[in-house]
This record gives structure tokens, sequence and C-alpha cells, in this order.
């Protein structure tokens, strides 16, 4: 049985991922921690550490005190949030993940961090983006993307620690919101046509990116790290995406459920800049293949369940 360290539990994968690590691998199995306070029935079901990933000592204690064996690295600031304070996004992605790549070296866990279709940028071939290709960002978050994809296969290769991650698009989910990034108009539509309100759109028509719906995210996080090790060619980091669409079609899909539903297009140029770096769609045949990535949700489906939930939790 895993011995689990979930760091940056409060946000929006940590919030959903505690819950699903700890019905797969038991309640006192799974430790989740966050800078800010973890309050609810989710965190209060086991151990509640609070930790702040910048400092390796207090990762370093939680690994020792609870006999860790994996960490789930999930501290970050988001692409939209870290371009208004680089720094910022600098020192905590980075800092978070050379601490929990310390610590898993000194004592022999296995480390997943998530990068994303934020590690490409402007020169990489915008469409199938395959696999392996170019990487030159023009985000602070994209700097860190792929500075984590390199120093977590610099770790597994030189220290032998089992790093392992996943270049994760856009996330849609309706527990817990985004935290600043440029995808996260996807989810706040759905939130809009559910209470009524007229949609201002932060990106402008055409502009295509991977999305995919939390429960696939799940699965591939719970997927990559059970993974045979003696499968994975890649590490870090796998494509893996479930859909791509832009505003107009996301818009048109939820227009089919509540025929009432308006958009206007209001682009904000911080994110639409973003937006206009990052691929159209990419190429998962490599996770397909090594580890048997396969999504359940498209657009349609996930539609259908996105309004279900959100009708149920808002009104
Ligand atoms: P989020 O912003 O919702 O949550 C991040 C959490 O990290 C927050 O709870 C925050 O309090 C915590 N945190 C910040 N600084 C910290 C510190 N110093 N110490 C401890 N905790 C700290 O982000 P998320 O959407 O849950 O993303 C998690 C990871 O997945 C990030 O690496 C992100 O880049 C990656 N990712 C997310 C998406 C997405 O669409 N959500 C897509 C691609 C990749
Ligand atoms: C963001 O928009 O910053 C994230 C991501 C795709 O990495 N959702």
């Amino acid at each position: 049985m895993k011995r689990i360290l979930i760091v940056g539990a409060g946000g929006q994968i940590g919030s959903e991922l505690t819950r699903t690590l700890r019905d797969i691998y038991g309640n006192d199995n799974v430790v989740c921690s966050d800078l800010r306070p973890l309050k609810g029935e989710i965190y209060e079901r086991g151990p509640i550490e609070r930790i702040d990933s910048t400092q390796i000592m207090q990762i370093a204690e939680a690994v020792k005190k609870y006999n860790i064996d994996t960490i789930y690295n999930l501290a970050a600031i988001l692409s939209a949030t870290a371009e208004l304070n680089p720094m910022l996004g600098w020192n905590v992605g980075i800092g978070s993940l050379v601490n929990c790549l310390e610590v898993a070296r000194l004592f022999g866990c296995a480390v997943f961090t998530p990068s994303s279709i934020g590690s490409f940028g402007p020169t990489t071939p915008r469409d199938n983006t395959p696999q392996d290709t170019i990487q030159r960002p023009t985000t602070i978050y994209g700097v860190t993307k792929v500075t984590g994809e390199l120093l977590s296969d610099y770790y597994y290769t030189r220290f032998g620690v089992d790093t392992r991650s996943v270049r994760f698009p856009g996330l849609i989910s309706n527990l817990t919101l985004p935290g600043g990034g440029t995808t996260d108009y996807a989810v706040e539509i759905y939130y809009s046509a559910v209470k009524g309100e007229k949609f201002v759109c932060p990106l402008k028509k055409g502009t295509f990116m991977d999305m995919m719906y939390m429960p696939d995210a799940l699965k591939a996080m719970v997927d990559i790290m059970e993974a045979d090790p003696t499968k994975l060619i890649h590490r870090n980091s796998f494509n893996v995406t479930a859909m791509s669409f832009d505003p107009e079609i996301i818009f048109n899909a939820i227009k089919k459920y509540v025929p009432t539903f308006e958009m206007v297009y209001e682009p904000e140029p911080i994110k639409q800049a973003i937006a206009d770096s990052w691929p159209n769609s990419l190429d998962d045949s490599c996770a397909r293949k090594e580890w048997g990535w396969n999504p359940v949700y498209d657009l349609d489906k996930m539609t259908v369940d996105m309004l279900d939930c959100l009708k149920k939790k808002l009104l």
C-alpha cells in the first residue's frame, strides 16, 4: 500500500485528488498539505499538515513522520497569475519541485509533478503537437514547466528517483474553482450558464486549446504512478489530452442544453497572448502506448455532467 503526501492539496486538482487517493489507498495513507488551511470533509477524513513547500524541512519532516513513499507535488502559480508576478511563479513552481525532488532522493520516494500545455511555445508545431518537440515557452509558467520536466528527468537518470509526469491541458471541474490559469474560462462558462448569467469570454473566437474533464485527469494521475516502469520510455512528461475546442464550440455545446445562454467576447490581452502561444491540439499516442492512457469524457459527455453537478451545487 502506498503512503502518499500531497503538496498543494488545496487547489482545483488537489481537492479532488485527495478524495480519489484516499478512496483507493485508505484515508490514513494519504496526507494532504497546503500553505493555506485545509477544511472540509474531504480533508478531515485523514491526516492534514500545513506545509509551505518552498521550505524543504517542512516537507522532509512530514515525509519522515508519516513514512511517505510517494509525493504528489501540486504547488504552483498558474499561468495568468504567474505572468503578473514572475518571481513568485518561479519561486513557488521551482522551489516546491526542487525541494520535493531532494526529499525524494534522501528518503527514497517517487514524485509526480504535473507539467502543462504551457510547456510549449509559439515555435512548437501547433496541431497534433508531438510528444518530443520544440519547447521554447514565452511565459514564466512555461519556463518553470520545462525546467521542471528537465529537473525531474535529471533526478531519475542521475539519482534513480522515480519521477513521472503528464502535460495536462486545461482541466474542467465543478468542486474547486481554478486558480488563475489561461484555460479557466472553460470552467467559468459552465458556472455562468447555470446561474443564468451572460458569459464574458476573455479569449477570442478561434482560440483552440486542449482540455480535459477532471475525472479523466484523476485517472491519469493514478494510472501513471501505478504504471509498469519497464514500459515507460518517456517519464517527464507525457502529452495527455481528451478534447480540443475554441470558445464558440464550448458555448454551442452548452447552448444545446441551456438554449437561453448568451456569450460576448471581451479578450483579456495577457490571457489571449498566452493562449495564442500554446498548441491547438496534442498528440498523446505515447501515453496511450506506454501506460494505457484512454480518456472517457468528450465535450458532450462532460457538458451533461458539468451542468448536472453545478445545478445541484448552485441552485
Ligand atoms: P491551484 O492554483 O488550484 O492550486 C495550487 C495549490 O498550491 C493551492 O492550494 C495553493 O494554496 C498551493 N500553494 C501555493 N504556494 C504554495 C506553497 N508555497 N506551499 C504549499 N502550497 C502552496 O492549481 P491546480 O490547478 O490544482 O494545479 C496543480 C498543478 O497542476 C500545478 O502544477 C499546475 O501547474 C498543474 N496544472 C494544472 C492545470 C489545470 O488546468 N488546473 C493544467 C495543467 C497543469
Ligand atoms: C493554466 O491555464 O495555466 C493551466 C494550464 C493549462 O496549465 N490551466
